[in-house]
């Protein structure tokens, strides 16, 4: 049974970091409480994808926290992740949970309304939702309005978490928003103390959910 928790979803981007520095980063995140982790790669060939995900997913399972991969189905099911998050540009959903089954969790990026419950539909398990401000990890994205998530969230039965420029001193921007929790990179990624970052991340991430 698929059982995962989205209330604060840390998504890493290695860029600049030797890797035992990268693997002590994700590793602090974890200790600090992150609940579920991707693994965002944008530049390594397929080997290498593959080869840093089951680093990240031996530390990961420690944790006994769900390993997303992103983009990529084949390295989901070369590491036996626990899960994918897909965006417009790679499978659809329904393609991806035709070759993940059922208890893979799928992640959907969507940024209206129409696109959530289209990918709802055809079996995400979760939504990624923004930039809700400004972000400074390489991405190629547009500005999500609060309005937009709130619509989101109340169309589609799944949790939806919102991404893009959070951190401890913004995201009160989303009070009031029934959200299941947020994702953020450069937060944690960068944080002179990831660890601690994260379990303030994760105080308030838990208080906008009221949990
Ligand atoms: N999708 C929308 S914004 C974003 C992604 C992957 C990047 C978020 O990174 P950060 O550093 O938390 O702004
Ligand atoms: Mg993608």
């Amino acid at each position: 049974m698929k059982n995962f928790d989205t209330t604060l979803y840390f998504i890493t981007d290695s860029t600049g970091f030797e890797e035992e520095e990268f693997l002590r980063r994700v590793e602090e995140a974890l200790e600090g409480g992150a609940t579920i982790l991707q693994l965002r790669e944008k530049n390594k060939t397929t080997r290498e994808y593959i080869t840093l995900a089951e680093k990240v997913h031996s530390i990961a399972r420690r944790y006994n926290v769900p390993l997303i991969i992103d983009d990529r189905v084949d390295v989901a099911l070369a590491v036996d992740a626990e899960g994918v998050h897909l965006g417009a540009e790679d499978m659809t959903i329904a393609q991806a949970r035709n070759i993940l089954g059922e208890d893979k969790i799928i992640g959907a990026t969507a940024k209206t309304v129409p696109w959530a419950l289209d990918v709802y539909n055809q079996g995400a398990d979760y939504l990624g939702v923004g930039a809700i401000y400004p972000t400074t990890t390489k991405v190629k994205t547009v500005l999500t309005s609060t309005d937009t998530l709130r619509d989101i969230c109340k169309a589609v039965p799944i949790p939806v978490n919102a991404i893009g420029g959070l951190n401890k001193n913004n995201i009160d921007i989303l009070a009031g928003i029934p959200i299941a929790g947020i994702c953020v990179v450069s937060a944690i990624m960068k944080a002179d103390d990831p660890k601690g970052e994260t379990e303030t991340l994760l105080a308030i991430a838990k208080e906008l959910t009221n949990q």
